[in-house]
């Protein structure tokens, strides 16, 4: 019998082209943790509250800037000091979604400045390849990462199984730019791709807006992922704290799986 050794983070690493990636990987594996916070509040204080409690429990901080009711930019620089204090990255999870020329005035311009002070974003291929390459424009000299959404957690969503190999080819166009896939399993045997699972909670289940959540075992052993994005199975807990440690130990424990 022939027993296949995994690459470890670390050695995706080495391997990636786009530098954020490879800081990723090396932060996850030195830190030990594979689990990114989906922080789904609507206040600044709220936001920096959670970053600077549980960072220290995650490789990274998901936001969606544009719930934020009393957003300044001097919070963003409050949440990047915080992001480095704790060594975590910032992904704002904005699915652009538009044409090349429109995504780069929103990624940089706005109210929100997306690109000054989110490490990663995402995006839709929904519009053909001219979206990575005008979020590129912006994101590229500042070594910022994109993630496309290859597949989506809810019930009855229109991914098609072609659709989403179509986004793996797309990607395959921007190594330097795409670090990997916002999807629910590992969908190609490069191992350079980081993939980051949302719909994750300790029990699987659903909730009534059709979300659907599987475990993170489910999420890394059988479906080969990397990164477990939780919210309410954090946020709604008692003690969001102790809840993230558990989340935390469930990611890392079936990583070393
Ligand atoms: P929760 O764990 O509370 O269900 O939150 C999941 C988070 O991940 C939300 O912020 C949602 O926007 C995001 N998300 C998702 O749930 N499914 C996807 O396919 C893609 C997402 O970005």
């Amino acid at each position: 019998m022939t027993i296949r050794k995994q690459l470890s983070y670390a050695d995706r690493a080495a391997l990636c082209a786009n530098p954020l990636a490879q800081q990723l990987f090396l932060l996850m594996h030195t830190k030990k943790t594979n689990l990114a916070l989906s922080a789904d509040v609507t206040t600044c204080a709220a936001l920096l509250e959670l970053a600077d409690k549980l960072g220290p429990e995650i490789c990274v901080l998901k936001t969606h800037i544009d719930i934020v009711t009393d957003f300044t930019l001097d919070f963003t620089k409050k949440l990047v000091k915080l992001a480095r204090q704790h060594q975590f990255f910032i992904f704002e999870d904005r699915k652009f979604a538009d044409i090349g020329n429109t995504v780069k005035l929103q990624y940089e311009q706005g109210i929100y400045h997306i690109s000054e002070w989110a490490d990663i974003i995402n995006a839709h291929s929904l519009p053909g390849p001219g979206i990575i390459s005008g979020l590129a424009q912006i994101g590229l000299p500042k070594k910022r990462g994109l993630l496309l959404l290859a597949e989506m957690s809810t019930a009855n969503n229109l991914f098609t199984a072609d659709y989403t190999q179509e986004t793996v080819h797309m990607a395959e166009q921007f190594p330097e730019f795409v670090m990997g896939f916002i999807a629910q399993k590992k969908l190609s045997s490069d191992p350079k791709w980081i993939y980051m699972t949302p719909g994750v909670q300790l029990a699987t289940g659903k909730d009534s807006l059709g979300q659907q959540y599987i475990t993170p075992q489910k999420a890394l052993i059988d479906n080969g992922s990397d990164i477990i994005i939780v919210g309410r199975g954090i946020l709604q807990a008692q003690d969001p704290l102790a809840e993230a440690k558990k989340y935390r130990q469930a990611g890392w424990d079936a990583y070393c799986n």
